[in-house]
C-alpha cells in the first residue's frame, strides 16, 4: 500500500529537525584524551574583577549535586534520548560569584574552548557532571568531569573541563571560529554560521 507523504521519517517529537537517533554513545574528540588525575584536578570560574573561584575535586562532591535525565544532540545528526548523568548545577557554582559580564568561555584541559551566553548555563539548564549512567563519567567522554549543557548542540557540552572565564563579549571557541554557529539551539537548526 501506497503511504502518501513520502518515506516515513522519525517522527519522535523529542527528536530536534535533521537529527536520528542513536542507542551507542559515540565518541567525538578533536584531539587526545588527556589524563587527569582527581588529585590534580581542580575547576575555576574567573570574573573582571580577577577573583577566581576556585573547587578541588573534593570540595566539587561536597557540593550538593543533583540526577538529570536529558536529551543529547550532536550537530553531526545523532541524538540518544534519556541520558542519565549526575553533576553540580552551575547556578550552585555561580552562587557566590559576582559578575557584570553576560559572557563566558569555556576552558577545557587539553585546550579546547566554546563560548556561551550565562543565562544559557543558569536556571537550572547546565551542570558540571562527573557521573554517566550510575559509574563515575569514562575518560573518553570527559572524565573526570565535564560540562553538560543539554538545551544546546553537544559540542557546547566541553569534556575534561577546567574551568569558566566571564567575557565581555560573545567571542568563538574552537569549533564556532572553524564555522559553527556561535549559540548552536538543536531546535532551530544553529548548526553551522
Ligand atoms: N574538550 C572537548 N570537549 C568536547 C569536544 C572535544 O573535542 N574536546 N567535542 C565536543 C563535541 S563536537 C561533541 S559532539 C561532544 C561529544 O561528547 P562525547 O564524546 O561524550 O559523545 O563533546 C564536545 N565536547
Ligand atoms: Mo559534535
Amino acid at each position: 500500500m501506497a503511504v502518501f507523504g513520502g518515506r516515513r521519517r522519525e517522527e519522535n517529537p523529542d527528536l530536534p529537525p535533521g537529527q536520528h537517533l542513536t542507542d551507542g554513545f559515540p565518541v567525538l574528540s578533536a584531539g587526545p584524551t588527556p589524563q587527569i588525575e582527581t588529585e590534580d584536578w581542580a575547576f575555576v570560574i574567573r570574573t573582571e574583577t580577577g577573583v577566581t573561584h576556585r573547587w578541588s575535586w573534593d570540595e566539587l562532591l561536597a557540593l550538593p549535586s543533583e540526577d538529570i535525565t536529558v536529551d543529547i544532540h550532536c550537530v553531526t545528526s545523532w541524538s540518544k534520548l534519556g541520558t542519565g548523568w549526575r553533576g553540580v548545577s552551575l547556578d550552585t557554582l555561580f552562587a557566590d560569584v559576582e559578575t557584570s559580564l553576560e559572557f563566558v568561555m569555556v576552558h577545557s584541559y587539553g585546550g579546547y574552548t566554546t563560548n556561551l551566553p550565562l543565562e544559557e548555563i543558569l536556571d537550572g539548564k547546565a551542570w558540571v557532571a562527573y557521573e554517566y549512567d550510575g559509574d563515575a563519567l569514562d575518560p573518553e567522554h570527559g572524565g573526570p568531569a565535564r560540562l553538560l549543557v543539554p538545551h544546546l548542540y553537544f559540542w557546547k557540552s566541553a569534556k575534561w573541563v577546567r574551568g569558566l572565564v566571564m567575557q565581555n563579549d560573545d567571542e568563538p571557541g574552537f569549533w564556532e571560529e572553524n564555522g559553527y554557529n556561535l549559540h548552536g539551539d538543536p531546535w532551530r537548526e544553529e548548526r553551522y554560521a
